[in-house]
């Protein structure tokens, strides 16, 4: 079919601030559906090989101590142009700028600056396929294929 699916995360701040439920009306009216969710605790390790792509920068251990300071909601969203739909709804990088800009995206909702922006989503379809597989690649077809997975799943 031409679905397409794009990992999404509720990142620390959103999910202590009490965003999730909003956040997720937000997903189900712009007609996504969610297929896979994890609330999860991301431990150093896990936070630095999520965000290689960026371990040179100097925002880089700034970024992992936030990525690690409290629960995320990840998510796997499927529909069609998933990942640029969900990109958009997002709205830019810099939370500041996009209460400017993009006043109605989900960054000007809940983001604070430039790190703390909230929410995550995968920035290309080869983007998604490494990222839901980085935090699914223990669950084939919804059944539980391992003991790891297991508690994954819990
Ligand atoms: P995005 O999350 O919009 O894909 P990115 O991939 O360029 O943005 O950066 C990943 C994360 O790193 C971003 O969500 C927050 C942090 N980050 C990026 N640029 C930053 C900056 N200039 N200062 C502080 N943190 C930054
Ligand atoms: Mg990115």
């Amino acid at each position: 079919s031409s679905e397409e699916r794009t990992l999404a995360m509720i990142k620390p701040d959103g999910v202590s601030g009490n965003y999730t439920d909003e956040i997720k009306r937000i997903i189900v009216e712009a007609s996504f559906n969610i297929v896979k969710e994890m609330l999860t605790q991301l431990d150093k390790d896990t936070a630095s090989a999520f965000y290689d792509e960026h371990s040179s920068r100097s925002f880089f251990p700034d970024l992992v101590t936030y990525m690690t300071s409290g629960p995320v909601l990840v998510m796997v969203l499927e529909k069609r142009n998933a990942v640029s739909d969900w990109r958009g709804l997002i709205g830019p990088t810099d939370a500041q700028r996009a209460k400017i800009s993009h006043p109605h995206s989900i960054r000007a909702l809940c983001g604070k600056n430039s790190q703390k922006n909230c929410v995550h989503g995968s920035d290309s379809t080869s983007s998604a396929e490494r990222e839901i597989k980085f935090f699914f690649k223990d669950v084939v077809s919804g059944l539980v294929s391992s003991p790891l997975s297991l508690l994954q799943l819990l």
